[in-house]
């Protein structure tokens, strides 16, 4: 893990420390209702942790990435042998495309794609197509401040996001209401919505209270280790 990807330029993680934090994440997952399968580590690959990226789940079908960093091209070999344990549809991203889970934010039965870094229009298009074979639809956002789409946006509420930077006025979210995380806490803008709980990254109390006043039911989730290696908490799961 500690040889992972990074621009954050805090410092190496603590790796017991993360793994303490891993647990701490599994059990707030699991107070939600959810069963949770924590797969087996990768060695080869020290950002597989962000298993997020690796895949895009939908209710009709699993779709293995094509991610753009070469040094996380081979993570998807692993997540592609566990899928079928819980998918008869399982598709691909395929070259020249590139995607990264991290950029794809579902809102019901809409897919809103992160054009980044790290995922292409190619990559964008090709999820497009299968989501539209499926009954479903996508559209792309282009990012240009963060790693990825959900890095700076993500559903806190019906209708309503929360967003940071230049998500905040993009006119792709205008049929929402959007809660502004200001400059300086943009780690509080990825959130995971489920069922009736939000999880939030620890140490951003205002945003916390800001969503408690709006009836908001949170926990709080110290992930400091991951943020060392740019991940927040929606990439170190898929849910689905
Ligand atoms: C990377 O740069 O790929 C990892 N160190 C962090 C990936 C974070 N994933 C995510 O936001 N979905």
């Amino acid at each position: 893990m500690i040889s992972g990807l990074t621009k954050a330029n805090m410092g190496l993680p603590d790796y017991h420390k993360a793994l303490n934090q891993h647990g701490g994440y599994v059990a707030a997952l699991k107070s939600c209702g959810l069963d949770v399968l924590v797969l087996d580590p990768d060695e080869a690959y020290p950002d597989s942790t962000f298993v997020e990226d690796v895949a895009v789940l939908t209710p009709h079908c699993a779709i293995v990435t094509y991610p753009a960093a070469p040094s996380r091209v081979g993570e998807t070999a692993g997540i592609r042998a566990v899928l079928p344990r819980f998918y008869t549809q399982v598709e691909e991203i395929v070259e020249p495309g590139t995607l990264d889970g991290g950029d794809v934010m579902q809102i019901d039965s809409h897919f809103f794609i992160g054009v980044s870094a790290r995922t292409n229009r190619n990559g964008a298009v090709q999820l497009i197509e299968i989501l539209r074979r499926y009954g479903m639809t996508g559209s792309v956002v282009p990012i240009n401040e963060f790693l990825h789409l959900k890095t700076g946006v993500t559903c806190v509420a019906e209708h309503t996001l929360l967003a940071t930077g230049e998500c905040i006025a993009r006119p792709e979210f205008s049929g929402f209401t959007v809660l502004p995380v200001p400059a300086g806490k943009e780690g509080a803008a990825n959130c995971i919505r489920i069922n009736d709980k939000i999880l939030m990254p620890a140490g951003f109390p205002e945003i916390c209270k800001m969503l408690i006043d709006r009836g908001a039911d949170i926990i709080e989730i110290e992930i400091s280790e991951y943020a060392k290696m740019d991940g927040g908490l929606t990439c170190l799961s898929l849910r689905f």
